[in-house]
């Protein structure tokens, strides 16, 4: 049977903890009163104990939990009530973790991101309409959810993300609140649209309310991410999906299949060499680039990340004293991606190809670069010039096609496919048909 890994993302105090309390009484209490076809229950001893003790808590002192000091690992089934009998339809673990600790830099959680399956993005309504800096707080986390949602569309890959709007009992008026939730979320949104990720929000609401001399939480949509979520994986994994990623995935994260591209050494520019790293041949592309903004780090400590910045400040000043420098230009380009800021590599390059604008490679990992940060017309502007120059350079065929399906143009993205199949080598040839038969399906 399935075991799906959950990763968390979301601040400290956005009310995870809460959460997953929430959820799992709520979950029980729904399953007892109305004998609820679907609901989850954990056999682990230990995890029953921590969730029983959270919730003790809360009924012993009226208060919410302590913040979380250390990550704690839950595992449930997911379970459906059928015929008097109920049956065990997968297995989910959920790791409840500190908030610093969801910061692309530590090593757990990039291992955890790797591991994981789908998440749970926790964002708090409450925050989201009353405090005006909470959203530019929010940045970090908008972008590790972006960027997971990129790797997944470029590589073709199953997941499912449950957007979770927390604390939702605090807002007035729910009708009212909710439309500023949205309003105000908008940027996530936008981006998650652009990689046609699947996602779904919540509004998780649970207040404790007091009753003859205890304290209780009344949870409100607070189970149902998490069933949605597990139900939503175990019809992904039903239907067995096309993934790029080397071989079958059974039993792995689709993001397991990616981080073959982390053994990849550093960012070495020219980023893309001409080589097509979806189809799994070697090269750094664009998959690279979203790799290494998630798991460069993982090589790098502490003293090697200061180094990087010491090296940007260096090269910095090169340029304040000579801006056409080009091996300047491109070692800033690769170390801002290594750093996880592909915002700042983007002008760099522009200024490479201006400078050099026959350079295919240049011009490749300036479209690639572009796609990184959502800037896709401009990258298919880009893709169009280098078939300008070359008209069977694979890499622009292929990119070309994913953004004109991206975009709905099964025409032009089919007619693009057949270009590049025919413009590959022998042993390319199949994986082309595949890639296409799966954006195309
Ligand atoms: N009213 C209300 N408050 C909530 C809710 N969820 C969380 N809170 C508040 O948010 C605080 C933080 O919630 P936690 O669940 O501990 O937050 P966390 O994300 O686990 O935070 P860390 O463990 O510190 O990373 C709680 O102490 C509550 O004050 C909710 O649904 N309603
Ligand atoms: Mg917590």
């Amino acid at each position: 049977m399935k075991t799906f890994n959950l990763l968390s993302i979301g601040q400290r105090g956005v009310g995870k903890t809460v959460f997953l309390a929430g959820s799992y009484a709520e979950s029980h209490s729904q399953h007892q009163s109305d004998r609820q076809q679907l609901w989850f229950d954990s056999q682990d001893i230990q995890v029953q104990g921590n969730l029983e003790n959270i919730l003790n808590y809360i009924a012993r002192t009226g208060q919410y939990p302590p913040p979380t000091m250390k990550v704690t690992d839950f595992s449930f089934s997911l379970k459906r009530q059928w015929l008097g009998r109920s049956k065990t339809l997968c297995h989910f673990r959920w790791h409840d973790i500190p908030g610093e600790l969801c910061d692309i830099h530590n090593t757990d959680f990039q291992r955890m991101v790797l591991a994981s399956h789908g998440c749970c993005v926790f964002i708090n309504a409450d925050a989201l309409v009353h405090d005006a800096a909470y959203l530019k707080m929010m940045e970090d986390v908008i972008d590790q959810v972006a960027a997971i949602a990129s790797l997944v569309s470029l590589n073709n890959l199953k997941y499912a993300f449950a957007l979770i709007f927390t604390q939702c009992d605090r807002l007035e008026s729910s009708a009212v609140g909710l439309l500023q939730v949205e309003q105000n979320l908008q940027s996530l949104i936008t981006r998650l649209d652009a990689s046609k990720a699947n996602y779904r929000r919540f509004y998780s609401a649970i207040p404790i309310v007091a009753t003859a001399g205890s304290a209780t939480i009344k949870p409100t949509g607070a189970a149902a991410p998490l069933l949605w979520l597990t139900m939503e994986l175990r019809k992904i994994y039903q239907s067995a999906p096309a993934t790029l990623a080397k071989g079958s995935m059974q039993g792995l994260s689709p993001l397991a299949g990616t981080s073959a591209v982390k053994k990849l050494p550093g960012l070495n520019l020219p980023l893309t060499n001409r080589t097509y790293p979806w189809l799994g041949l070697a090269g750094l592309g664009l998959l690279g680039a979203i790799a290494a903004i998630f798991f460069s780090f993982e090589h790098l400590t502490p003293s090697v990340a200061q180094g990087a910045q010491k090296q940007i400040r260096e090269y910095e000043q090169v340029l304040q004293r000579d801006p056409n420098n080009s091996t300047a230009l491109i070692k800033l380009a690769n170390l801002h991606i290594q750093m996880s800021q592909p915002n700042q590599a983007v002008p760099l390059m522009e200024k490479l190809v201006e400078q050099d604008p026959k350079n295919l490679d240049l011009n490749l990992n300036l479209a690639q670069l572009y796609e990184l940060t959502s800037q896709k017309q401009k990258a298919e502007v880009v893709y169009d010039e280098v078939l300008v120059q070359e008209k069977s350079n694979l890499t622009a065929l292929i990119s070309k096609a994913m953004l004109r399906a991206e975009q709905g143009d099964t025409e032009m993205a089919k007619t693009l496919f057949g270009q590049a199949e025919k413009a590959a080598p022998d042993e390319s040839k199949p994986k082309i048909r595949n890639l296409a038969q799966s954006t195309l399906q």
